[in-house]
């Protein structure tokens, strides 16, 4: 089942989304039928050689995503392609013909992701960004991006919505629950988990590790280049226009700092996301910072 989906938030402006088989997605603009490369997800022929870069919107996939690609193919600079076009918005006849090794960068559930990911047990980052800081980052997202979401709303009436999990990949409480316990339902599978703040704070212990875990370890000194090749502001100024509103300015860099969340939420709403955290994620202890000092 696949249908456009206008679901109002709670002051009534509509978001729009595309509904597969019970999951909302995006529904990007883009050239291929995205319910076909939805559906196709799960029979996508993986490859030994895959890493999967998984994440919550919002979280840091695309910044991560680079650091492995510089990692990987040891280039010393950033390239503007499609790897924005996320795994579940690709078909498989394109993915197909990306050469290896593919970065696939999806915002699925565990349960979502290709069979042959747990055949082939490849390698997997999960990245983490403490929720509040997602939330202001994903109202900014559903705002910008006019031709996907037609949104207009304001952010008091967006916080419950996206605290109810109606929007693209469903709750993020869900999606934590899920992604933290993959030790526990897949414990054969190599993951490594990258937290946003940690990336923030101490970059190049971040390249490092991911290094490491990706066998691909490299000189200092090539870190340091993929650090600053990364930083907010390099990436914003060589990949901020794949993306950018008609002004020019970039969608998908926004500011990428920690603790911007201070700056919309209120302090009523702000109990209300404590409340409603400790509510879900009672049984799932995950120490998030929401600042950095
Ligand atoms: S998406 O569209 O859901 O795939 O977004 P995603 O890539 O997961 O996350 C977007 C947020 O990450 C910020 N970002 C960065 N932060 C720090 N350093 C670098 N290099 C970087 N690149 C992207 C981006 O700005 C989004 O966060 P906000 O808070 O909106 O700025």
């Amino acid at each position: 089942m696949m249908s456009i989906v206008k679901i109002p938030d709670a002051g009534g402006d509509n978001i729009t989304f595309l509904e597969v088989d019970g999951h909302l997605y995006p529904n990007a603009p883009v050239d291929y039928p995205v319910e076909v490369a939805v559906k196709g997800m799960r029979d996508l022929p993986i490859r030994e050689d895959d890493v999967f870069v998984c994440a919550y919107p919002k979280c840091g996939t695309h910044w991560v995503w680079e650091m492995v690609r510089l990692l990987l193919s040891g280039d010393t600079e950033t390239v503007i392609n499609k790897e924005r076009f996320m795994l579940e918005l690709t078909g498989n006849d394109v993915l197909e013909k990306f050469p290896s090794p593919r970065i696939l960068n999806t915002h699925c559930l565990v349960e979502q992701l290709p069979r042959g990911v747990f055949e082939k047990k490849c390698k997997i980052i999960y990245i983490l960004r403490n929720p509040k800081d997602m939330a202001v980052s994903f109202f900014h997202h559903h705002k910008k991006l006019t031709k996907c979401y037609e949104y207009h709303g304001k952010w008091e009436n967006y916080f419950p919505f996206l605290l109810d999990g109606k929007v693209d990949y469903g709750s993020f409480f869900t999606y934590m629950k899920e992604w933290a316990a993959i030790g526990t339902t897949h414990p054969d599978l190599p993951t490594l988990t990258l937290v946003y703040e940690d990336l923030k704070e101490d970059p190049l212990s971040g390249i490092r590790k991911l290094a490491k875990f990706l066998n691909a370890e490299k000189s200092e000194e090539f870190y340091l280049q993929v650090k600053e090749l990364t930083s907010f502001n390099k990436m914003k100024e060589s990949k901020g226009k794949f993306f950018e509103e008609p002004d020019g300015s970039a969608i998908m860099y926004r500011k990428g700092e920690v603790g911007d969340w201070k700056n919309y939420f209120t302090v009523a709403q702000n109990e209300i996301f404590d409340r409603r955290y400790k509510e879900h994620m009672a049984d799932c202890e995950i120490n998030f910072r929401y600042t950095l000092q």
